[in-house]
């Protein structure tokens, strides 16, 4: 199922007028809208090859149909995704759900739909048939230094894929921790966990970069051995100058200010990549936006901020990924839902007036430094992105093209209805 462009230019064709009239108001009433498009048109969000199928809790999944079989199938997937909203140009990859038998063939098919690697990811979390060892008391942290050092070549097995592929990051997350107070003795499993982590980084090629994911809980539930941004920059700075901390959004306590998390990790140059999600109560990986898009827009904020005191380039120098599952929804739908957000979200950062914000800022000017942000947040920027898609050969409406040329209905008469990850 492919989507060509000529296409995509027929179903733009019945609402490009009432765009362009959007586009025009929007152009004429902030002051950089041609500056802002051409950020927006450079930056991508990589897709996680989990995303593309059947998703589900830990409780139940239900197929959808028409779910990539293969890897093969998946690249396709993101290619269809990219070819509509120009902005999921690149694949994140799961070793071992995600094997690639012909790295080279595969590096190509990527190509041909313009995308490319970005982080690999490694899986010590769950075990594998005809593991030798199991993970049920952790990888890295583990207190049998044989299981520590099958975890760690692992790892340095997902690098050497990754290279082949074109990749420059590993994600390393750990579900390591424990679920009774006792259980652990939490300076043995860092420093376990540290000599691990130390042992892979010398695999690490030169130009590659490591990101230490955190989560405060799940699947252990008393503690977690990288728990926390703290305990990850710990790593990250102990480890070397090619490691950084992965923010993922549903990682955190209740409540917790995220913007600030990302503000001091940027300071400190050791903030290295996301991993968008929407959450409610823990974990949720739920759609970018849905739960709380102030939040997303207010983490935006800080990363051009942060980026842009640094003299950061915002497309390459963190690497942007979405990290989400699907109960109930088609997850390509999904995700088209998720790009948008995030890239609405970018464009009201971008619209900040930050010399403005600075002064009030300065001046104790509360209400005005709020105001301030509220406004970019209060501009609807959806004409922008639009416009930015639509420069690339993109959809004005990306959700609607794919419902009314039945993306899945076809997908489904290809690939059938059963899903591979439960056979239902
Ligand atoms: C787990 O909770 C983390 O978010 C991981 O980043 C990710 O979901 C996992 O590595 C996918 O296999
Ligand atoms: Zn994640
Ligand atoms: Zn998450
Ligand atoms: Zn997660």
């Amino acid at each position: 199922m492919e989507i060509e462009k000529y296409q995509i230019a027929e179903y733009n064709d019945p609402v490009l007028n009432a765009h362009q009239k959007a586009f025009a108001y929007i152009a004429s009433t902030v002051p950089n809208a041609e500056a802002i498009i051409e950020k927006l048109r450079a930056f991508q969000v990589a897709i996680p090859s989990w995303a593309l199928g059947t998703g589900g809790t830990r409780f139940a999944r239900f197929a959808g149909g028409g779910e990539p079989r293969n890897l093969e199938e998946k690249i396709m997937d993101i290619g269809l995704l990219h070819a509509l909203n120009r902005s999921s140009g690149a694949i994140s990859l799961h070793i071992p759900w995600d094997i690639p038998s012909n790295p080279a063939n595969i590096r190509a098919l990527a190509a041909q739909y313009g995308l490319s690697f970005d982080a690999m990811n490694s899986n010590t979390f769950q075990d594998q048939p005809g593991q030798p060892l199991s993970y049920k008391y952790g990888s890295l942290q583990h207190t049998d230094s044989a299981t520590r050092q099958q975890a760690i070549d692992h790892n340095i097995e997902v690098i050497n894929y990754g290279i082949e592929l074109g990749s420059t990051s590993l994600t390393v997350w750990l579900a390591d921790g424990s679920c009774f107070p006792g259980q652990l003795n939490f300076r043995k499993a860092f420093q376990n966990t540290l000599s691990g982590l130390q042992e892979i980084y010398k695999a690490l090629p030169e130009n590659w970069k490591m990101f230490v994911e955190y989560k405060a809980f799940e699947p252990n539930f008393y503690s977690t051995t990288v728990g926390d941004w703290g305990q990850s920059l710990l790593y990250a700075n102990k480890l070397g100058e090619k490691a950084y901390t992965l923010v993922d959004l549903g990682h955190h306590l209740p409540n917790a200010n995220i913007e600030q998390i990302v503000s001091l990790l940027l300071m400190e140059g050791k903030l290295g990549g996301f991993h968008f999600n929407d959450s409610k109560y823990g974990d949720d990986d739920l759609t970018v936006g849905s739960i709380k898009p102030y939040q997303l827009f207010l983490i935006f904020n800080e990363l051009i901020d942060g980026m842009d005191a640094r003299g950061m380039e915002h497309t390459t120098d963190l690497g942007w990924m979405i990290d989400a599952s699907h109960n109930v929804k088609d997850p390509l739908e999904d995700l088209l839902q998720s790009v948008e957000a995030i890239m609405l979200a970018y464009a009201q950062a971008l619209l900040v007036d930050r010399r403005q914000l600075a002064e009030a800022q300065k001046l104790n000017d509360v209400v005005r430094a709020q105001e301030i942000l509220q406004q970019a947040y209060r501009t609807d920027v959806r004409p922008l992105v639009a416009e930015a898609r639509l420069r690339d050969g993109g959809a004005l409406m990306p959700l609607c093209i794919f419902r009314s040329s039945e993306v899945r209905k076809n997908l489904i008469r290809e690939r059938g209805s059963v899903s591979v990850a439960t056979g239902l």
